[in-house]
């Protein structure tokens, strides 16, 4: 039972995303079907939660049509790039209001819970209290300003509102008040001592569960951390109108809480994976048997190694995960992704604007793929990747091999009297394709991508070393047998390279054609199929394209993420007053080297304005500029001078001020609405 993390419905997929908690399960399950094991594969749209209900808000819509938008791209995207989900459901369903309601009640009923009324952050102005996302603070534990009322991002602590340092609210900006509210709360304390043992010695119920020795340290580091400051008390439901419905009475107008509601996620995925095939989801879920994996990014490790957890084992009869191999952050270009800065390569752009490149993309973020610490993608390490190796390893051996083939032999797989294999050749088919499955079994992709490489690698250097295209002036049956062992190479590749370039390996069976049998071996005599190029280089022109993107492009999501202030309504606008002015003189204010005193035409009045903009512009660039001024501040005496009007400006992004307003010239007097 494979699981990855189910991403919020609240913004497309980046990079990022990709190699931390869904190539990495691919190429996992891919192999394991390859190993004929019976696997099941869940993901799905997390669409709960602050996460989508912010994101509403900012956009000015409802929280269902930005899950309905996200959850089509994102799903589009996973399927485009060739991710192989057994389903990608979404937690909106009514299949999965039902399990998690059901899951809820089953906690109720067993005693796991306990209803208690407390203080809780109330926003006044926008009438709601105030948890996980819609409040943000100081985290304790390692100072981070932005941590939010559940989790710091940074340093990965599970929080709560009243534990953060210096509270203000996402929507007001504002310190909030206490407001009483009861909440269904999560004791963990009282599971402190079997989870301890769970984690640190991988016994379950006194017996072995898992083998520790194969957790990554990081993640058991997160757990031990946040094991040694004490489990406590956490709240598991919200009063928010956006959510699975507690299904009691005493619940209404509360949702679950969405770190309860979306691990649940995977198994209503599964139920209907199931139902729609004819399977039973408890054989993967409720059956020893059975072993549950979960995929996912640092920021999400105590949620599934110690909450999740004392979900399934307070519910009862739910497997409990025998691995959570998290991988680490995904950095670009020397910066951290943002999708605030649009600091980010999105999928669905990159699959436009590179279409057919869907295999270098795999090859490439399995290559620095960061799994036991945060690696770095930069695009002239792409191109370069893509072309000294994808190219001119992988591709060059590939080509060389089949098109001698089809010179020399009529594409036919060639048919040498004798057989051994050639010394050079015999450690790859003996141990390689070992290697990459036990590297893959370890959550070691990197380490499998190489390996996998070796193939061609060795395969190129027997090209080199034998030199068929000048030994078939004198030794065609010497040539025969080196072909033979060579397309024997590509087999192998077609076979070890299934699961991690799975595109590619598809590519190969059918250059191959009639030259593979249905178990993977070479066929002699067996006509070859079309035999074309399997990578292209990538040009410079490619990579600056994308390079100046990210430097360039607008940042679309910035609105939705700034510090917005507190929204007005119409009324309190329409009580600005703003119009066209032109400046007719500037001078320096005496003893105050940031002030210049400003005469402002507007329409028919001269206005005194005393701004601070003398650091930005000389008085003599001034007359003649044309400028918006808000004409109805309140008067006020700064340096002697009464200023009746303020001038607007607007910084750009290294800080120096910018005339906003009429670019082309207007009538002074003119009203900004
Ligand atoms: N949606 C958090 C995230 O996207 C969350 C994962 C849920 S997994 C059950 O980072
Ligand atoms: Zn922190």
């Amino acid at each position: 039972m494979i699981t990855s993390a189910l991403p919020y419905a609240n913004g497309p997929l980046h990079i990022g995303h990709v190699a931390g908690a869904y190539l990495n399960a691919d190429i996992y399950v891919r192999h394991l079907r390859a190993l004929g094991k019976d696997v099941v594969w869940v993901c799905g749209s997390d669409e709960h939660g602050a996460a989508i209900t912010i994101r509403a808000q900012k956009e000015g819509t409802d929280p269902k049509s930005i899950v309905d938008r996200y959850h089509a791209l994102i799903k589009d995207s996973f399927e485009r790039f060739g991710i192989s989900f057994d389903i990608y459901h979404r937690t909106s369903s009514e299949l999965h209001k039902e399990t998690a309601q059901a899951y809820f009640l089953e906690l109720e009923k067993n005693g796991s819970f306990e209803v208690k009324t407390t203080e809780q952050y109330y926003d006044a102005k926008a009438g709601m209290f105030l948890a996980d996302r819609y409040i943000q603070g100081t985290c304790p534990n390692c100072q981070n300003p932005s941590a939010y009322g559940d989790q710091c991002e940074k340093c990965g602590s599970s929080l709560s509102p009243t534990e953060l340092i210096d509270p203000r609210s996402t929507l007001s900006g504002e310190k909030p008040e206490l407001k009483e509210t009861s909440h269904w709360f999560l004791p963990m304390e009282r599971h402190e001592g079997w989870i301890k043992e769970w984690i640190e010695k991988g016994i379950l119920d006194g017996k072995p569960h898992h083998d520790i020795d194969q957790w990554k340290k990081h993640v058991m580091g997160q757990c031990k951390a946040w094991l040694d400051s004490g489990l406590h008390s956490r709240a598991m439901t919200r009063d928010l109108d956006w959510g699975v419905p507690v299904p009691l009475e005493q619940g209404k107008n509360k949702v679950l809480y969405v770190w309860l509601d979306a691990p649940i996620g995977y198994i209503s995925a599964t139920k209907a994976y199931c139902e729609a095939n004819g399977k039973d989801w408890k054989d993967y879920w409720q059956n020893d048997e059975s072993q549950l994996i979960h995929f996912i990014g640092k920021d999400n490790i105590v949620f599934h190694c110690i909450i999740f957890p004392i979900l399934l084992k307070e519910h009862g009869g739910y497997n409990l995960p025998v691995n959570v191999p998290a991988n680490e952050f995904l950095n670009l270009e020397g910066d951290k992704i943002s999708t605030s800065r649009n600091h980010a390569v999105w999928l669905h752009e990159y699959l436009d604007e590179m279409p057919g490149r869907e295999e270098e993309l795999r090859y490439v973020l399995t290559s620095i793929m960061p799994e036991v610490k945060d690696s770095e993608f930069t695009w002239d390490d792409y191109q370069a990747r893509v072309n000294n190796e994808l190219v001119a390893i992988l591709g060059n051996f590939v080509n060389r091999c089949l098109v001698l083939t089809g010179k020399y032999f009529e594409g036919k797989v060639p048919e040498p009297s004798e057989s051994e294999t050639p010394e050079e050749l015999k450690e790859l088919f003996a141990t390689n394709a070992d290697e990459v499955s036990t590297a893959i079994q370890a959550y070691k992709f990197r380490e499998a991508m190489q390996a996998a490489m070796m193939g061609a690698r060795i395969g190129n250097k027997y090209l080199a070393d034998t030199e068929p295209w000048k030994l078939i002036k004198t030794d065609e049956e010497g040539v025969k047998k080196i072909l033979f062992e060579s397309i024997r190479i590509i087999a192998h590749l077609i076979r070890v390279m299934g699961p991690l370039l799975p595109g590619t390996s598809e590519k190969l069976k059918g250059m191959l054609g009639e030259g593979l049998d249905a178990e993977g071996k070479v066929v002699k005599g067996g006509a070859l199929g079309e035999v074309g190029l399997l990578f292209r280089k990538v040009e410079d022109e490619e990579i600056t394209f994308q390079k100046e993107k990210l430097i360039k492009e607008p940042i679309a999501e910035e609105a939705a993420q700034m510090d917005v202030k507190a929204e007005i309504d119409f009324e309190t606008f329409s009580k600005l007053d703003i119009r066209v002015g032109s400046i007719l003189t500037a001078k320096p204010v005496e003893g105050a080297d940031k002030l210049l005193h400003l005469e402002v035409k507007v329409g028919t009045e001269t206005r005194q304005v005393v701004s601070g903009i003398a650091k930005h512009f000389k008085p003599e660039e001034l007359p003649g500029k044309q400028v918006t001024v808000l004409l109805n501040l309140a008067p006020r005496k700064i340096r002697g001078v009464m200023s009746q009007g303020m001038i607007l400006m607007a910084e750009d992004e290294t800080g120096k001020l910018v005339f906003v307003g009429p670019e082309s010239a207007i009538d002074d007097g003119s009203e900004v609405r």
